[in-house]
């Protein structure tokens, strides 16, 4: 089922037309309302009227998550207060959180496109849905909860953590869908192993996992854990919150919800659009929201968007899974390495789990990388020929991906500290220093 094939199925052709459209309404409106935006448009000479169709678009100047900061905490919105229904807020890693204001009409979008992506998912009105996703300042629970009640499932507002209780209610509730970080999927699927409750009594069928990247790997380990097909859903606050993009059962993909998101890709060095297949950092224009449209808006994430018919029908975009975020991208030693490559290697590897921690240090002027592995109480309880046997593996097929030496530790189960939301899988020591 498709929720609004009409928009969803259109022909790019018209699809742009539609876009153009929008974009040029858009322009007007953040140059009459918002003064950043009037200054960095006419900082680059440029007048609403310039823009008439959407292959204007690279004209505009980008938008970043400083520019956020420095208007922080309301300077871009659009609308005036009264007309803000809803905040919410992301914290970053460094400095001030980033804020977001929602209309009432963004709220009805917001709901749409959420309600979009979870019929992708297959989820229905006589779906149980567990929003396992935090509620409050992050738009992941709130979010994800408006466009399951728009599909009219019944939903379960529990939020992120309190795992005993989420698996009290997945057996007694039946949910049949979960929402959450990946991360705590796989969490809650090593609980029921370790609480050795019957999997088969549990009414799961779908996940909607998203937040944080994940790979291939760790969708098999889930989807075999929690007995359920597992979907990625993309999404960021500054754009709208969960529902930019979403898996269909296809699962070639996320398809953007471009009649309100427009996606590009450019080089995040020289800023230039790259074309679709090529791997570079995703940009969008939300060029429907009213409280705070974003004008090219660089998410730091780094993907490559397809175009070509998925089998689905939908006519829309596809990116791919997020390989990483430029600024998370460590450079150790020169050599650029992203947190998920090493997740693919220790998922490949049975002993392992998908639980690890890299740190990065330096010393005598060179970085070093240690990678904490968690390894299968089987394995940790063999001998210690066999232990360091399984380390020189892990650590060999490390060095052959990354094309860097790391020292490899193995920890025991439950030694890495699990996270309720977004994991954290990097301490990078120089930052410290
Ligand atoms: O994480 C919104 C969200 C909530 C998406 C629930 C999906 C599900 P922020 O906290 O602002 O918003 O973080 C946005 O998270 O720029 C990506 O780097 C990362 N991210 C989000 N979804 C995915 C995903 C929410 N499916 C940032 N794969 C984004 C990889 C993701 N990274």
């Amino acid at each position: 089922m498709i929720w609004n094939a009409h928009y969803e199925c259109m022909e790019r052709e018209e699809l742009r037309k539609l876009q153009g459209e929008s974009l040029r309404t858009m322009v007007e409106r953040i140059y009459g309302n918002v003064p950043f935006y009037r200054a960095k448009l006419q900082q680059a000479g440029i007048e609403p009227g310039d823009i008439r169709t959407i292959d204007d678009l690279p004209k505009l100047p980008f938008t970043t998550k400083q520019d956020l900061r420095d208007n922080y905490p309301f300077g871009l919105f659009a609308v005036p207060q009264q007309d803000i229904v809803r905040l919410h807020a992301s914290s970053g890693t460094t400095g001030k959180s980033t804020v977001v204001g929602y209309s009432h009409n963004d709220i009805l979008m917001w709901s749409e496109v959420v309600a979009r992506s979870l019929t992708m998912a297959g989820i229905t009105r006589d779906d149980i849905v567990q929003v396992a996703y935090g509620y409050g300042l992050f738009t992941g629970g709130l979010g994800v909860h408006y466009g399951a009640e728009k599909i009219g499932a019944s939903v379960i507002p529990i939020s992120g953590g309190n795992t005993r209780k989420q698996l009290q209610l997945l057996e007694d509730f039946g949910s049949t869908a979960i929402a959450c970080t990946p991360s705590y999927a796989a969490y809650l699927g090593e609980a029921i192993v370790e609480e050795k409750l019957d999997r088969s009594k549990l009414k799961l069928r779908a996940g909607i996992f998203g937040a944080e990247p994940w790979t291939e790997e760790m969708r098999t380990q889930i989807q075999q854990l929690l007995g359920l097909k597992a979907y990625d859903i993309y999404g960021l606050s500054e754009v709208i919150g969960p529902g930019v993009s979403m898996e269909c059962a296809c699962q070639r993909g996320m398809h953007i919800f471009e009649d309100h998101f427009i996606p590009e890709i450019i080089d995040p060095e020289t800023c230039e659009v790259l074309p679709y297949g090529t791997l570079g950092e995703l940009v969008f224009t939300n060029v429907t929201k009213e409280a705070m449209p974003l004008m090219r808006y660089r998410t730091r994430d780094l993907t490559r968007l397809h175009a070509d018919k998925c089998d689905c029908g939908r006519t829309l975009v596809r990116m791919e899974k997020c390989v990483g975020r430029s600024d998370d991208m460590l450079i150790i030693r020169g050599v650029n390495v992203f947190p998920s490559q090493v997740e693919s290697v220790l998922l490949e590897m049975s002993e392992t789990k998908p639980h690890y921690l890299l740190v990065v240090d330096r010393e005598n002027n060179l970085d070093t990388l240690e990678i904490q592995v968690e390894v299968e109480e089987q394995f940790f309880s063999d001998e210690v020929k066999e232990l360091e046997g399984l380390r020189k593996r892990i650590s060999g097929n490390l060095t052959s991906l990354l094309g860097l030496h790391a020292n490899v530790r193995l920890v025991e189960p439950g030694t890495i500290e699990r996270s309720m939301g977004k994991a954290q899988r990097v301490v990078d020591k120089r930052k410290l220093k």
